[in-house]
């Protein structure tokens, strides 16, 4: 088969940093987007790849829009990154969620099973399956699953289909379970790149308050360049298998702002901070850990990028985001 990846979640974060590598190594890829009347390439634009990807129309929710890619292109290699992936909404919009994060990869299963039994399926699981599970202050592929959210819960069931049908079919499908991963074209919502633009907006006047939730919560937050490598890798294998990717260094949303607001050279980050109750969730996932020697051993993966760089990275392209909307405003009102 030619080196052809089908890529699902194409605009978000991850699928950009995934399309970019896999373009690197001399595949070709496509990009499944769905319907939108204003579609938004910026994270492919921000990596500088959007003329290079093939783009696909369909939907997770949608079936036969499923079958027709598949039946079409019969890839090589299918990454399912497509999801409605914030925790925090996942209560209030629970259909959707399960809808496309869960049944939407038991569809796109069945598909390669009808029209492409020989395609590498990876699916993009999550540490936020492990929810409470975590008697040992860590998390790896054998930590019982308590998810604390219907997004946690549509995702373990992701994940099993995804190891039914390695098991009853014998498809070549593989589990990454990812702890977080960030990096300047994460989604605003997400904690981390919240906290940047806010620094940011604060840095040029454009803000004063940074509303957050729980400070508490501990994550162990990697960058999504350093993460897509483990996800190729995966495909791999001489046997489909499901790995736990981590960098294994975890630390709370408070050291966080304080290093994000260091980078950013505000001085006394408390001034700005507001503890905000709308942003605590009803039941949360105190802490993540992983444990990730499996892909370290089998895989060779481990992650360039530390904690410190990665805050800094993401500081800094707001900051530069936000320099240049001001010079343009700027220029504009004159
Ligand atoms: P993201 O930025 O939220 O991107 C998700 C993508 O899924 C978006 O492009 C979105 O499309 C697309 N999508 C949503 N609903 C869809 C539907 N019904 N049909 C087709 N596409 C749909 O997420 P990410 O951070 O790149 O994460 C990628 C995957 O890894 C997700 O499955 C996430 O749950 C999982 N994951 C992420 C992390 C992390 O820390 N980032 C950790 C573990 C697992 P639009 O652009 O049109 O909205
Ligand atoms: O950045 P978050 O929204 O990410 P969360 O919930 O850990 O989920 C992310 O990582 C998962 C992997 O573990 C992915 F599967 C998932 O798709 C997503 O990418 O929140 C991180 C922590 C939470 O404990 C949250 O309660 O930050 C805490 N937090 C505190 N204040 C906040 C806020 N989170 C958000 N989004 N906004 C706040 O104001």
């Amino acid at each position: 088969m030619a080196k052809t990846a089908l890529i699902t979640g194409i605009l978000g974060q991850d699928g950009p940093y995934l399309a970019k590598f896999l373009l690197s190594k001399g595949y070709k890829v496509y990009g499944m987007i769905r319907r939108y009347s204003n579609p938004n390439f910026g994270n492919l634009d921000f990596l500088g790849i959007t003329d290079k990807v093939e783009y696909v129309d369909g939907d997770m929710s949608d079936e036969s829009s499923l079958y027709n890619i598949v039946k079409a292109l019969r890839p090589l290699e299918v990454y399912n990154l497509a999801a409605q992936s914030f925790v925090g909404r996942s209560w209030d919009l629970a259909k959707i969620t399960t809808e496309v994060n869960a049944l939407g990869v038991l569809y796109l299963l069945n598909a390669i099973k009808a029209y492409s039994p020989m395609t590498k399926f990876y699916q993009a699981s999550t540490s936020e399956m492990f929810g409470l599970g975590n008697t040992k202050g860590y998390q790896d592929e054998n930590t019982t699953f308590h998810p604390r959210s219907p997004y946690g819960i549509s995702k373990v069931y992701a994940f099993w289909t995804t190891v039914n049908f390695r098991e009853s079919y014998g498809l070549f499908t593989c589990n990454g379970i990812l702890f977080n991963h960030e990096s300047p074209i994460r989604g605003i919502q997400f904690v981390t790149r919240k906290i940047t633009d806010g620094v940011a907006k604060i840095k040029y006047g454009l803000a004063n308050k940074l509303h957050l939730g729980n400070l508490d919560a501990k994550r162990d937050w990697g960058f999504a360049g350093d993460f897509v490598e483990a996800t190729h890798l995966m495909l791999q294998q001489k046997n489909p298998d499901d790995y736990v990717v981590g960098t294994g260094e975890n630390h709370s949303v408070r050291e966080f702002v304080e290093l994000a607001f260091k980078y950013g050279g505000i001085p006394n980050w408390k001034k700005y901070v507001v503890i905000d109750p709308r942003f605590k969730r009803p039941a949360e996932v105190p802490e993540l850990l992983a444990k990730g020697d499996k892909a370290r051993k089998v895989l060779g993966w481990k992650p360039k990028v530390s904690f410190d760089e990665l805050v800094r990275m993401m500081v800094e392209a707001d900051l530069k985001r936000y320099k240049i909307s001001s010079k343009f405003k700027i220029q504009s009102s004159k």
